[in-house]
């Protein structure tokens, strides 16, 4: 497996900081090619629970190089936070490499984040208020600050001086906040400059070289399918490609690199933010897969809204992402419910349909047509091989993968990094 994307198949939070973990040990690169401090990986280890946020998880992995990509937005206060956590914990960060051309997110994009949630009232995105959306549009707007910028103090001063002229016209103007000024913002950023410069290198070549030795890369996205800027539920969609195209983009490796697209699938359905949510729950088990799951953000706490499996979303998935193997995870959630329903198609203005609508407006009333599932009682997390599980489980399992466009490969069964169940 020299080149694999590993991606969310749903909303996010699918569990794909444990799955990166798990096929970290033969692994030499762990690459995080889009988003920024909004993701949330909870990996546990031993009695060791580790939340990251901007690092890709496969920090936690010795003899793992990790790999901050073009496509991330980096909020570099954030990331020397995280990386003194985990030295205090004993784990080696000095391997971490960060591309010249990753983008920064800076005070002013924290502050028109949050004013901007403020000012849309209703219309909320739910954002995690951490300057993704803006530090992003002024990628696109070609008034971003990147990595190297920081390197030559007449360059950072003049293109902080560009980006502060439109915001600080919007922050006064409009939200009726102070201007920032480019002093403050420039001295910020200096004062990172020495112990960034040994991390900032040309991460395409890299990687390149890397895969080229042979050598194993993992790209892991951060958010999942249908929080893609392109294909998720826009407009509630965060502001980068977290399908596997974006791991092309936000890299600099080429498309014909990748032997393996691997999506993390839950074997129920949540959402952070607002949005349309076809199996959303609002009654009691909603309630049971919250509080079985621990369903609660990892970066920001707030309450997951939870639904069963919805097998157009996994296909759509598997469609956009090319994905040749699944890991569904979180399947000991649904220990102990009778009946399992899972979305197999929609109604949609009283007609049936198969695949996600391209119509907003039709997805947002989309109806769920189920199917029910037997269940079972028994206690799944001390399951190793696909036999260990009870006949109802493996049949779950099978009929899942026979709506969801690829095969299975692996089987998660409880938070733990052992707690898994792998396919041969
Ligand atoms: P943003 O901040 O601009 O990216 O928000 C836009 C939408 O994207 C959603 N989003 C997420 N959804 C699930 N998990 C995410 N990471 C954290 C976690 C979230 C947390 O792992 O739990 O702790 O709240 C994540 N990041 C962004 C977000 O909810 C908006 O709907
Ligand atoms: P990510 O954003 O996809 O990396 O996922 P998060 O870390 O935000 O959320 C997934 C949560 O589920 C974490 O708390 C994991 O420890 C936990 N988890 C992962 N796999 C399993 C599993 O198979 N069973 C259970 N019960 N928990 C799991
Ligand atoms: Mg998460």
């Amino acid at each position: 497996m020299p080149a694999a994307v590993l991606i969310g198949a749903q909303w996010g939070d699918e569990g794909k900081g444990k799955a990166t973990d798990l096929l970290g040990s033969r692994l030499d690169y762990v690459v995080k090619f889009n988003g920024g401090n909004n993701a949330g990986h909870t990996v546990v280890i031993g009695d060791e629970k580790y939340a990251l946020h901007l690092l890709p998880s496969g920090i936690l992995t010795p003899g793992v190089t990790p790999v901050i990509a073009n496509g991330v937005v980096v909020d570099i206060e954030v990331l020397f936070e995280e990386l003194e956590g985990l030295e205090s914990r004993g784990v080696d960060v000095s391997k971490l490499r960060i591309s010249a051309n990753a983008h920064l997110i800076t005070q002013y994009h924290r502050t028109l984040d949050k004013v901007t949630e403020r000012f849309l009232g209703k219309r909320q995105i739910g954002t995690t208020g951490r300057g993704i959306g803006p530090a992003y549009a002024d990628k696109i707007n070609r008034v971003g600050i990147r990595m190297q910028d920081l390197f030559d103090e007449n360059i950072l001063r003049q293109k902080v001086e560009g980006a502060l002229d439109q915001k600080n016209h919007l922050l006064v103007k409009v939200y009726n906040r102070r201007a920032i000024g480019v002093d403050e913002v420039v001295d910020e950023l200096l004062g990172y400059v020495e112990r960034l410069r040994p991390m900032v290198t040309d991460t395409s070549l890299l990687l390149h070289q890397a895969i080229e030795r042979g050598e194993t890369v993992l790209f892991e996205g951060g958010q999942a399918t249908m929080l893609d800027v392109d294909h998720g539920t826009y407009p509630f969609v965060t502001s980068s490609n977290a399908t596997s195209g974006g791991a092309i983009t936000g890299s600099g490796i080429a498309p014909n690199r990748i032997d393996r697209v691997i999506a993390v699938v839950k074997a129920y359905t949540t959402r952070v933010g607002a949005g349309p949510f076809p199996t959303e729950l609002f009654d009691e088990w909603g309630d049971f897969l919250t509080e079985q799951g621990h369903e609660f953000g990892t970066t920001t706490g707030r309450r997951r809204r939870t639904g069963w499996y919805d097998a157009p979303i996994a296909r759509y998935s598997a469609r956009i992402n090319g994905v040749t193997d699944f890991v569904l995870t979180k399947l000991d959630v649904l220990t102990g419910i009778e009946r399992i329903p899972v979305a197999v198609a929609y109604e949609v203005d009283g007609e049936r349909v198969d695949e996600i609508p391209v119509s907003q407006s039709d997805f947002h009333h989309a109806k769920p047509i189920y199917e029910e599932f037997p269940g079972w009682t028994e206690d799944i997390t001390g399951a190793r091989e696909f036999d260990d599980l009870p006949a109802n489980a493996k049949s779950y399992v099978r009929e899942l993968e026979a709506m969801s466009g690829s095969r299975i490969s692996a089987i998660g069964v409880g938070p733990g990094r052992e707690e898994i169940v792998t396919l041969h």
